[in-house]
């Protein structure tokens, strides 16, 4: 007899945390619906949340571990995989030092509750390894800002959208990401409700985005000139005597104040014009509703994170907020309370920051990591320190960080390579080892990183769907089984040391989060959650500094020489007239690796140039028509999209696509390949001071295919 069962859960496929309903039949989805009774996301889902179901049937995903042989790929058993792959790694540390093993860990990570636990244990035992993570992809300028400011990385400022009358958006589309570094299902809804309540939504972007169209007022920029436009601002709020620190007044120096004021002087709302393409009335109208709204949230997103200055835009963005009374207030900038906490009390202010820097390009490291960009000429380049072999765990580099191909190329030279993933897909293809955990339905699920980013408290613990398949092994067993391996004759002679470390071999991640909600500042546990099966409401945020504050001082840094002495690069800046190359993501796309579901790729082809009517036409190009994007590294053909909702000068092409590359095992993916944006991104744009990958503001050429062909 058939069974049917509802289960709630939370999606972990992007930041929004949607509670999901969903409807079982024996080991079949039947549906997947927004729970309403979820507190957070109030019943609403995307149409990612059906993608769950998609990854669960899915044929291509791999389950067991695989080897490559002289006769293609082969399943082994778990206990050979480890055996091996623990060998290998330890082989190559005592010929070549610790430094030779890479590790590169993508962007699921964060939303996997097993890998974000125990990863970090592996990683140890790996010892000096090399570091290398998306987030010098993504968000690093966001977490510099926040350690140097207030004193912890993970002090990340969430705008309390539901309290605000004004919200600027820059750089960000939340109506197609569904928010970030601010977990807020149901925007659509949410920014109804600020305009319901007489309050104004902007959009700064050099394109009019699917959020765009829901706001207020759109304002197109020029790419990466952002921080020019937030000098302005800054500087028209001291000009105007806007300036209100509220309850913040104690906390910050007034020093500190002068002196931003001070620095800040030379940037003018004309300059501002100049650079941004912004003209000045709208400039100084959009500080006045700003700085004079009762509540406001300038935010930032990626758009002004992965560019040339994202590291002094996210200072400065922060400074906007601070000096306009809008950082730690109802309605403004705020910290969440999570129950889950991982900011804690932990010996404040530690700068993880340049410590040591890369072997080849000299680049700082950040939080014992390198930036992405160098891991090919880390690889490449011979010497002491090269790195030898790789780790890659729920990411895949070759299409998500620039000059993919340069990447291909190194990760073919390794003695070694391991992935941790469930696709036999485009980085993946290059490992002698790939180790696939269970995943999605079939995992429990409590995340550990949002609900400290979400504009609302909140607390959810979701059981699994279904078990996963017999023989197949958890994230955190594999881990588990590596770090094992790895440490087995390293233990430390000391008793306790030892015992610790064996004992954390029987950990899981329930058993870790159950102790860590208890100790948290709910004095909550797992039979408390499992007791609520849509989550528990802990209430709108709340004005936590200064005791939050990690700083040793317990003030707020609103100048760090760090950012300060980066405004110097600001002098040397060129204007380019070419067209700059930004990004874009679509609803139905999820970086790179959800392309290998039917629902998700039909429909017209979304891997196109978006390019302004004018440059068309100058270049004589029509609708469709295949175009060659041509930049310093490379080229692409793709098919051109006219349309005035991007600016004249700027071109965009989404992320995540390119799967036509041999070898890989997505027949879907493979048959709607598009081409990757990475293979024209030269992995020497960077931000300089932080050492994030510049993706957005690439200058490139766009031709008609066949004019090149005449060349
Ligand atoms: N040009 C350009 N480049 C970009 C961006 C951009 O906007 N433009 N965006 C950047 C950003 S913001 C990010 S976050 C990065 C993302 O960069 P990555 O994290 O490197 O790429 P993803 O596409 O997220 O790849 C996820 C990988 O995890 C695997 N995976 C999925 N679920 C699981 C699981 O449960 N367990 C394991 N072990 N593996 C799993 C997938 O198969 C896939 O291989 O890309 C960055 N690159
Ligand atoms: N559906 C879907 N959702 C996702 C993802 C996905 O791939 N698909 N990826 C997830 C991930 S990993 C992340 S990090 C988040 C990202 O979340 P968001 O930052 O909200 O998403 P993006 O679409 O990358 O938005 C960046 C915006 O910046 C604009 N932009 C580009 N250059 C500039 C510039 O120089 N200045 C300004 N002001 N704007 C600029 C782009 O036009 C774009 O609208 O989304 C997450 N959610
Ligand atoms: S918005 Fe994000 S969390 Fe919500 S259903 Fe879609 S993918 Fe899942
Ligand atoms: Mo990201």
């Amino acid at each position: 007899m058939s069974v049917t069962k509802t289960h709630y859960r939370t999606c972990h496929l992007c930041e929004a945390m949607c509670g999901l309903e969903i409807v079982t039949q024996d080991k079949e989805v039947l549906s997947i619906r927004g729970d309403k009774e979820d507190p957070l996301s109030r019943g609403h889902i995307c149409p990612k949340a059906y993608g769950l179901k998609d990854v669960y049937e899915d044929p291509d995903r791999l389950k067991f571990p695989l080897k490559k042989t002289e006769d293609g790929w082969q399943q082994i058993s778990w206990e050979a995989a480890f055996d091996e792959v623990a060998d290998k790694l330890q082989t190559i540390q005592k010929k070549y030092g610790k430094q030779a093993v890479g590790i590169y860990q993508g962007n699921p990570s964060t939303h996997n509750l097993g890998t974000i636990l125990f990863a970090r244990n592996f990683v140890r035992a790996l010892g000096k390894a090399n570091r290398f993570s998306a987030t010098s992809v993504d968000q690093l300028p966001h977490h510099l800002a926040a350690m140097y400011m207030f004193g912890h990385d993970f002090l990340l400022p969430i705008p309390d959208i539901d309290r605000t009358d004004c919200w600027v958006i820059m750089g960000g589309n939340p109506m197609v990401s569904n928010g970030s570094i601010m977990t807020a299902p149901d925007l659509g809804k949410r920014i109804r409700a600020i305009q319901k309540r007489g309050g104004k939504v902007i959009t700064i972007d050099p394109r009019r985005t699917e959020t765009s169209d829901k706001v207020d007022q759109h304002i197109f920029i020029k790419p990466s000139t952002d921080v020019w436009l937030l000098l302005a601002l800054i500087r028209e709020v001291f000009e105007q005597n806007w300036v209100d620190l509220k309850h913040l007044e104690k906390s910050i120096p007034a020093e500190e104040v002068a002196f931003l004021k001070k620095l800040t002087n030379p940037y003018t709302i004309n300059l501002a014009a100049q650079k941004t393409g912004i003209d000045a009335i709208t400039i100084s109208t959009l500080a006045k509703e700003f700085a004079t709204a009762k509540s406001a949230i300038f935010y930032g997103r990626l758009g002004i994170s992965v560019v040339e200055f994202g590291g002094i835009s996210h200072w400065l963005l922060n400074c906007l907020n601070i000096i306009t009374g809008n950082m730690d207030v109802a309605g403004g900038m705020m910290f969440p309370s999570p129950a889950f906490d991982t900011v804690g009390n932990r010996a404040a202010e530690k700068m993880r920051f340049g410590r040591w820097k890369s072997r080849v390009r000299g680049l700082p490291e950040f939080n014992g990591e390198l930036p992405a960009v160098t891991m090919a000429e880390e690889i490449l380049t011979s010497g002491e320190g090269q790195i030898k072999a790789m780790v890659t765990s729920c990411g895949n580099p070759i299409l998500s960080v620039p000059n993919g191909k340069k990447l291909e190329e190194a990760f073919e030279q390794l003695d070694f390579m391991v992935s941790i993933d469930i696709y036999l897909n485009e980085t993946t293809r290059h490992a002698d080892i790939i180790l696939p955990p269970a995943t999605g339905l079939e995992v429990p699920h409590y995340d550990v990183v949002f609900h400290q980013l979400a504009i609302r408290n909140t607390s959810k613990y979701s059981p699994i769907v279904f078990e996963k398949e017999a023989g197949t092994k958890y994230d955190y067993e594999i881990y588990t089984e590596l770090t094992k391996r790895l440490q087995a004759d390293s233990l430390p002679k000391d008793e306790k040391q030892r015992q610790g470390i064996l004992f954390s071999y029987h950990l899981t991640p329930e058993i870790i989060v159950d102790n860590v909600l208890k100790t948290g500042q709910y004095s909550l546990s797992l039979k408390d959650l499992k007791a609520k099966p849509h989550g528990i409401d802990l209430g709108p945020l709340q004005s936590r500094f200064p005791d939050r504050l990690q700083t040793r001082d317990k003030t707020i840094h609103l100048t760090p020489d760090l950012f300060v002495q980066d405004l110097e690069r600001l002098q040397d800046t060129q204007v380019t007239d070419g067209l700059l190359l930004i990004g874009r993501r679509h609803l139905r796309s999820n970086n790179s690796w959800m392309h290998n579901s039917q629902r998700f790729v039909k429909g017209r082809n979304r891997c196109t140039l978006l390019m302004h009517p004018n440059d068309a036409q100058q270049r004589g190009l029509e609708k469709n028509a295949i175009v060659v994007v041509q930049s310093n590294i490379g080229k692409v053909e793709i098919p051109v999209e006219i349309s005035d909702e991007i600016m004249e000068g700027v071109v965009s092409i989404p992320h995540g696509w390119g799967h036509h590359r041999k070898g890989t095992r997505l027949a879907i993916a493979e048959a709607h390949a598009g081409v990757s944006v990475n293979d024209l991104i030269d992995e020497s744009l960077i931000d300089a001071l932080s050492g994030n990958a510049a993706v957005n503001g690439v200058p490139v050429k766009v031709f008609a295919k066949k004019i090149v062909e005449n060349y």
